[in-house]
């Protein structure tokens, strides 16, 4: 690399020399060379006459300052500062752009036929110079002009007031945002599209136009985006009294997008992965995702773009509040323990390996290169977890007046997470200075408990330990609060009061030193424990419990989470004791206990039947990976399938009579129904390695009328690699293939096969007519899913996946230095491997290292790595 790229540090923020009150802007719109005219009002605030701005990838065409030509600048590659400037000015920047060049997808681009635009986090500096920062907020009016046949549609913030046609046929539209907002939120929209449109009234009467642009010929897919809208609009008014603030939200879907959704004021703009579905194209994971990132977005209104960020650092102030809300309305419209549990597993799963990895953060990180590498798990959902928390500490009544108070002193300016806590201990009287800890420390506390219960005196010692290990950013850690969720059982199942010091104490216990005991008095007998329900904090648990104690947990514990927890536990201890054995060319095998444990749970009538199949879904490879170093991939494979064997041969009768039974002749998403079809098809990947799998396989594959059913059947012939596999691929194929976001599902399909020749097939299936490296979704559902998803084959023993990876990965850090950066992730994880598989990543990532042209994105990663 040439130059190398530096870093930001959180500690060096300094308020902007200058400010930016009002900008006026105007696009005309050509698909390789648009204009874009932008009008600023600027106020010098600090002491310097020169203002630097930030623009890249693009040509400067223009420039006055009060309306004359400026030749007093100068423009860098990243930069472009102007000298002598009075202390209030309008400043003019003319820029070209080319739109259909734009392959990152992040500033002004082309998705399919439509122009769109992505900002967050530094993309606006793509589009005109600017003062491209969030704690910049300034009001937008912004004029659009184009084709109009071509682009009868011509989009942005805030509200339409004014529009007229011109010459050569094209037109034009003006829209205004009363709302001061950062670059970041800026959005534009320019193509053709069919609009689903509704109404909202909120609670204090505005009336709210509701429109969703989707691809010509998908509207009867819309329908359910527009609901979960409405439905989050109802929800935030209710449940933290927010309210919308325009006369207009529009959401448009676009097929080409690196992440999710983007909350740009009055203007979301989707990946149409997040907004398109119907019974036959989507399955009941997509619905819900669907409601959650809809949910999200419209969050953001307040937490975000109302009250935004004062710098990159403080990314979690918004991300990981608005994943709390999201959260929580998931919970409130469906099932509690089922989000609850999903959650975690994000958390025990790919946030744990994350702080494990070279590139472990705080959720406030301190150190920066590229921002988008920083819109992490460890910002958004232990950053949610961190909010969740202080929701635990201060209960939801004070929560809400913690919620208040900073709405109501920061509204309209730019925060800091420290603001946030600020409010909340102001609202509350909680003192939360040891917590505000969680903002700053990195890496995964492991808590580690033991316990005594002296039958004379009556009480039962708890004693806990926390250790946080160094991680690669930091290598001392502090001792954090956390708060601990408990409940203690007599062996007939009753919930004992719990008692320190003659006192009654609820089930949260803060826990704030290195080492600490707690007495519960009057216990009469031995009591069974329930160590940190509901989750309570984001900490990796050491604690030795009987089996006795976690199957009587999963039968009698009063909080659904803490019973699947306890079968989780349970279905731990034997998966490690027969991937040792697996190690050891021993037996394995799994007790008849444990076994009717589980059979238990699968005939239980008490239980929702969303909740037995979470009960019944062994932990990922990935999450049984992150227990190890050295990883074994291929004794957990084998312990796994070895466990999934067992239980199914035990159960084949009560799986079998418990999948004829869930049969369900009409699709329909109420919870209930989603929550059946769930169970079914947990039975149907259990029954997929049973004698019975080929034709219970085959025959819900003819028969499902919904996609859910249809790729519960595709994946279990896929894991269980039925000899029917080939032919339901050949025929979804046949049936999908103009159709790319269905297609993803088969794409995935490829990318996570368990064959051998997987690889070998990846690589046929690249020059399948429906995938484009070009795509994001069809790159992360193929290749995304080889890297990330297929373990046993990415980390084949003879470096093959390697050397695809980095193969791919040179051609996308040209194309789209984003999506590389996501897609490399497995390969910085390269330490957690055996020697052979270390030296074998090294080698790859040093290529890559070497490339010149290297993007900042890549670069921050590979060097932590090969730093590491
Ligand atoms: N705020 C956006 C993410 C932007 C990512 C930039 N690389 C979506 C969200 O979190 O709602
Ligand atoms: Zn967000």
């Amino acid at each position: 690399m040439t130059n190398q790229p530096q870093a930001k540090y959180r500690k060096d923020y300094t308020a902007p020399e200058f400010t930016i009150t009002d900008i006026d802007l105007t696009f005309d719109l050509y698909d390789e060379e648009t204009k874009v005219t932008a009008v600023s009002k600027v106020l010098k605030q600090g002491n310097s006459t020169t203002l630097t701005l930030e623009g890249e990838h693009m040509a400067l065409a223009g420039l006055q300052i009060n309306g004359e030509d400026w030749s007093d600048y100068e423009v860098t590659s990243t930069q472009l500062h102007i000298h002598q400037l009075p202390n209030e000015f309008e400043l003019t920047v003319v820029t070209d752009i080319n739109p259909s060049a734009n392959t990152a997808l992040e500033g002004l681009y082309k998705s399919g036929g439509a122009f769109c635009t992505q900002c967050e986090a530094e993309g606006f500096r793509r589009i005109t110079y600017f003062l491209d920062r969030p704690d910049v907020l300034a009001k937008y009016t912004t004029t659009v002009i184009a084709d109009k046949a071509a682009n009868p549609f011509l989009l942005s913030n805030g509200n339409r007031i004014d529009e007229g046609e011109l010459e050569n046929g094209r037109h034009w539209v003006k829209w205004s945002d009363p709302h001061p907002k950062p670059s970041y939120l800026f959005a534009l929209v320019a193509g053709q599209f069919d609009v689903l449109r509704d109404k909202f009234v909120t609670k204090s009467g505005r009336n709210v136009e509701l429109e969703i642009y989707v691809d010509q010929g998908n509207l009867d897919r819309a329908p359910h985006a527009m609901t979960s809208l409405i439905n989050a609009m109802k929800w935030d008014e209710e449940r933290f009294g927010l309210e919308y603030d325009l006369d207009i939200y529009m959401i448009v879907a676009v097929d080409f997008f690196n992440m999710g959704a983007m909350e740009n004021k009055g203007l979301n703009i989707f990946n149409s992965k997040y907004v398109l579905a119907n019974d036959q194209t989507a399955t009941d994971t997509d619905y819900l995702g669907i409601e959650a990132v809809i949910g999200h977005e419209y969050f953001h209104n307040w937490t975000g773009n109302r009250i935004t960020c004062r710098d990159w650092f403080q990314l979690s102030l918004k991300e990981g509040l608005t994943v709390f809300r999201d959260q929580e309305f998931s919970s409130d419209l469906g099932s509690r323990a089922v989000n609850r549990i999903n959650n975690v597993r994000i958390i025990r799963g790919p946030q744990f390996a994350e702080d494990a990895s070279p590139m472990s953060h705080p959720i406030r990180p301190d150190k920066v290169i590229e921002m988008n590498n920083f819109y992490t798990l460890t910002v958004y959902e232990k950053g949610s977890e961190v909010i969740r928390m202080i929701h635990t500490l201060l209960g939801e009544e004070g929560f809400q007046k913690g919620m208040k108070l900073y709405v109501e002193r920061h509204d309209g300016t730019a925060a800091t997470c420290d603001d946030f806590v600020a409010a909340m201990e102001d609202a509350s009287g909680v003192d939360l200075t040891q917590f505000r800890l969680w903002y700053s420390q990195s890496g995964t506390p492991v808590v580690t408990a033991n316990t005594a219960y002296d039958a004379a005196a009556k009480t039962f010692t708890l004693t806990l330990s926390q250790k946080t290990e160094p991680t690669l950013d930091q290598p001392n850690k502090q001792v954090l609060h956390i708060p601990m969720n408990v409940e203690l059982y007599s062996p007939d199942g009753e919930v004992i009061p719990m008692i320190i010091e003659g006192k009654a104490v609820g089930n949260v216990l803060d826990f704030t030193q290195d080492t600490q005991q707690f007495v519960f008095e009057n216990v009469e007998q031995e009591p069974i424990l329930s160590l940190l329900r509901e989750f309570s904090a984001p900490v990796k648990l050491g604690y030795h419990s009987k089996d006795e104690d976690l199957v009587f947990l999963m039968n009698q514990a009063q909080n659904e989470f803490a019973r699947w927890d306890a079968g989780q536990t349970l279905l731990a201890k034997y998966l490690r004791q027969n991937i040792a054995a697996c190690q050891a060319n021993d037996e394995m095998a799994l007790p008849q206990s444990v076994l009717d444990a589980f059979k238990g749970i699968l005939l239980s009538e008490s239980l929702e039947p969303a909740f037995i199949a979470e009960m019944l879904t062994l932990p990922s490879q990935n999450e049984v990976a992150g227990w190890f170093k050295p990883v074994d991939v291929d004794a957990i494979a084998k312990a796994l399938g070895f466990i999934k064997r067992t239980i199914a041969a035990e159960l084949v009768d009560e799986l079998t009579a418990m999948y004829h039974s869930l049969k369900q002749d009409k699709y329909s998403i109420e919870h209930a129904a989603i929550g059946q079809r769930a169970l079914r098809n947990v039975c149907l990947s259990y029954l997929a390695v049973t004698d019975e799998g080929e034709s219970l396989v085959s025959a819900q594959y003819e028969s499902a009328n919904n996609m859910t059913d249809t790729m519960a059947a595709m994946s279990a012939a896929n894991q269980a690699q039925l000899g029917c596999r080939e032919s339901l691929m050949k025929d979804f194929s046949d049936k999908w293939s103009h159709d790319g976001l269905v297609m993803d599902k088969w794409f995935m399909l490829q990318g996570t096969n368990p064959a051998d020749n997987a690889l070998d097939v990846i690589k046929q299936t690249m020059s399948h007519p429906t995938f484009s490296l070009k795509n994001p979704n069809r790159t992360r559902s193929l290749i995304g899913a080889f890297f990330a998803q297929n373990p046993v084959n990415f980390h084949a023993i003879d470096g093959s996946g390697y050397q695809f990876a980095s193969e791919i990965l040179v051609t996308l850090n040209e194309s789209n230095p984003q999506v590389a950066s996501r897609l490399i992730d497995p390969l910085l994880k390269y330490r957690q491997y055996d020697d052979t598989r270390q030296n074998l990543i090294r080698v790859e990532l040093e290529k890559l290292a070497g490339l010149d042209n290297l993007a900042k994105d890549l670069y921050e990663k590979i060097n932590k790595a090969l730093e590491a």
